[in-house]
């Protein structure tokens, strides 16, 4: 379901350090959660252990180094988030390197939906059985996502960065929209194979250790500032990422 101006969007992240989560207190995302925009609620995992000693992981089945985290814990854990939720339909994030990349493009439609729950998973991951069963139920949509070509201790720093891009885009969180549409430009090519990166920009002072502002941004011809930035755009996506589509 997406979730346009009628429901508050809800973001569930379960993890087992839920203190990690703590700088979602913290400025645009903070201010969103006070101003009614948004609803945020940290579940940890070990809230839904059965034994004296918390245990979320076991052995693997056919050996290895690591521990997996048991699916038991994890099924009780996102069904009562689900319960707790007015949302028709969960979209269940399961965090994990071996997932598919996460975008600009993925952050734009997760800013829609009504109810995410962000799985962070530990360890050598989560019980395959997890994103399974989940798959199986209608009412929720199952992705398994990585933010990079990199391995992280565990998929919270994640979560961090993908809720901070996919907040910004809610309607409301950030104060001046035009900040965004500018953006947006980017945004659609960024979706795009040849992306293309910002221009740089400069402030005051005009000469910073004997660095002077290009003297176009100071010409006052707006028409000639546009080009100069699209053609330092395409020359520094050139340079960084490699051939662009022009
Ligand atoms: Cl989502 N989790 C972990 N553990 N490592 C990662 C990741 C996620 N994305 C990139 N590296």
């Amino acid at each position: 379901m997406t979730n346009s101006e009628t429901n508050k969007n809800r973001i569930s992240v379960i993890s087992i350090f839920p203190e990690y989560l703590a700088p979602l207190e913290l400025s645009l995302i903070g201010k969103a959660r006070e101003a009614g925009l948004l609803e945020i609620v940290v579940t940890d995992l070990r809230d839904f252990t059965t034994d004296i000693h918390r245990t979320v992981d076991d052995t693997p089945y056919g050996g290895g180094a690591g521990m997996v985290m048991m699916p038991t814990i994890w099924g009780e854990a996102i069904d009562q988030s689900a319960a707790n939720s007015e949302a028709e339909i969960h979209d269940l994030v399961i965090l994990t390197p071996a997932g598919e990349l996460f975008t600009q493009a993925k952050a734009q439609e997760m800013s829609t939906c009504a109810h995410l729950i962000f799985a962070c998973g530990r360890y050598e991951g989560i019980d395959q059985r997890v994103t399974d069963h989940y798959r199986s139920r209608p009412e929720f949509r199952v992705r398994e996502v990585s933010i990079g070509d990199y391995v992280l201790n565990g998929g919270e720093a994640a979560a961090l960065v993908m809720i901070e891009a996919i907040v910004r885009l809610i309607p409301g969180v950030i104060g001046n929209p035009a900040s965004l549409e500018e953006e947006s430009h980017t945004i659609s090519e960024a979706q795009l194979p040849g992306a293309l990166l910002e221009y740089p920009t400069y402030t005051k002072p005009p000469v910073w250790r004997e660095l002077a502002v290009p003297e176009v941004l100071t010409s006052g011809n707006h028409g000639l500032i546009q080009k100069w930035r699209r053609e330092m755009a395409l020359a520094r996506t050139r340079r960084i990422r490699g051939l662009t589509r022009e």
